[in-house]
């Protein structure tokens, strides 16, 4: 293997030492959980704009990050050396996925035909690294979001050129898809959303992004496209306004346009947090509707109330989500554990970027390990279970086979008195169930 990045291909090291630096503890990638090799359950995948093309700016200061492809200067050179530093990565840490944005990949020309022949340059490149790597796409996307055409949308767009112009940009993508054989395609409106309601159409935004999605599925058919597609809901910045705001939107906008068969799901932990929900609270409102695709695993900071895309290292969050993964059987039909998530601004040399990722990997190795322990126990599926129980029975399981009218419950409950309908509440004890949760995670892990 050549060695570009100047770091060994990261071995698993378990319990050697409590300070851990360029291995991993948790992830064994062969190893069998609750029936499945770990990387199957995780179907780890590499952000190409976070880990090769991010510069670890803020609003604040420029960009910090050192890499070892920053000698090209040429924009297509660069674009081109990025790609063999990529799969490289790819190898030393054992990821077999990656996901990009076309702009990603290489820069713009003044025309989209200019443009698209700037990436397939690069296209062919990647391409050719496959064959050799057997690296595999999770998904790819469009960026509609970062040129200055776009400031007002894309599929939403007041104006029907730049309309034109992200549907034709959309198309060449989903060339590629098919091109490169991925898995999943993913659709993040940065922009599909609004500023200010005084000067937007909002039914005429929403029937605007609808056709767009329907005429990437008749495109799909036509070319025999497989890949599932992926709407990433996320409530605001950059539009203060977003029109995929969570899952429950998401998934109502899909069934309001008759689209709900052709999309599923790609869900990204601080995107949850920045809508006010847990990361397990998307992930099972979507399995709900059995439309889990895929997920972009990062987290939030408390303290930060904006998208931080931090690496996932929070233990509780990554046992909560793999025990949604684990009831589930799998991620979503074909999908993976995208890092949508970058070092921070002052971890900024290269091998922290191996660091960043060792970390996101041990974290959900970590949370599968803790969850497959928990659902071989039974111990959520217990206490669910007995907390309904009263529905398996009585009227509780007439009013489930919808054999009651209110009428019929008005004459069952009439004349029982308070002390007996008080007695059919029960505690759920819940402090006790954080608790017991800790344990799982303390005691899981400290027998690793
Ligand atoms: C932005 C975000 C995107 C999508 C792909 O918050 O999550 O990177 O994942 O466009
Ligand atoms: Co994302």
């Amino acid at each position: 293997m050549s060695d570009l990045w100047n770091v060994d291909p990261i071995p698993f090291v378990g319990k050697r030492s409590l300070r851990q630096d360029l291995g991993f503890r948790y992830y064994q990638p062969d190893r069998v959980v609750a029936g499945k090799p770990m990387k199957d359950w995780l179907r780890f995948a590499v952000a190409y704009w976070h880990t090769f093309d991010q510069r670890l700016v803020d609003p604040f200061g420029e960009g910090t990050a050192q890499r070892p492809y920053d000698k090209y200067t040429d924009p297509m050179s660069l674009a081109l050396a990025k790609v063999d530093y990529a799969f490289e990565f790819y190898q030393k840490l054992g990821v077999e996925y990656f996901c990009f944005h076309d702009r990603d990949l290489a820069p713009e020309g003044d025309t989209l035909r200019e443009t698209d022949a700037n990436l397939d340059r690069v296209i062919d490149l990647i391409e050719q690294h496959q064959k050799e790597s057997g690296a595999k796409l999770l998904w790819n996307t469009s960026s509609l979001f970062t040129n200055p055409r776009f400031l007002a949308g894309a599929g939403t767009s007041p104006f029907a050129d730049i309309f034109a112009y992200a549907g034709g940009q959309l198309k060449h993508s989903l060339d590629i898809a098919k091109r490169l054989g991925a898995e999943n395609y993913v659709f993040w409106g940065g922009r599909e959303g609004y500023e200010n309601l005084w000067n937007t159409d909002l039914k005429r935004e929403q029937d605007h992004i609808a056709r767009f999605f329907q005429m990437a599925v008749d495109y799909a058919k036509e070319i025999g496209l497989e890949a599932q597609f992926l709407i990433e809901p996320k409530p605001k910045e950059p539009t203060t306004h977003q029109y995929d705001f969570d899952a429950a939107t998401t998934i109502a906008f899909l069934k309001t346009y008759g689209l709900e068969d052709h999309f599923k799901l790609n869900l990204e932990g601080n995107h949850a947090n920045l809508a006010g929900h847990t990361y397990q609270h998307e992930v099972r409102v979507a399995r709900t509707a059995g439309m889990l695709g895929s997920l972009d695993a990062n987290q939030g900071d408390k303290l930060i109330g904006w998208d931080i895309d931090e690496f996932p290292s929070d233990l509780y969050e990554s046992t909560a989500v793999m025990w949604e993964i684990l009831a589930e059987g799998q991620i979503g039909p074909h999908g993976g554990l995208n890092f949508d998530a970058k070092p921070r601004r002052t971890s900024f040399t290269a091998k922290d970027l191996f660091r960043a990722h060792i970390v996101g990997m041990d974290t959900y190795a970590a949370g599968l390990l803790v969850a497959a322990k928990m659902h071989e126990d039974g111990y959520i599926e217990d206490l669910v279970a007995d907390r309904y129980s009263s529905f398996d029975s009585g009227i509780g399981a007439k009013v489930e086979a919808g054999e009651t009218s209110l009428k019929d419950l008005e004459d069952y409950a009439l004349d029982i008195p308070q002390s007996k309908l008080l007695a059919a509440t029960q505690s759920d004890h819940l402090e006790t169930v954080k608790a017991t949760l800790n344990n799982y995670i303390v005691e899981t892990l400290g027998q690793e």
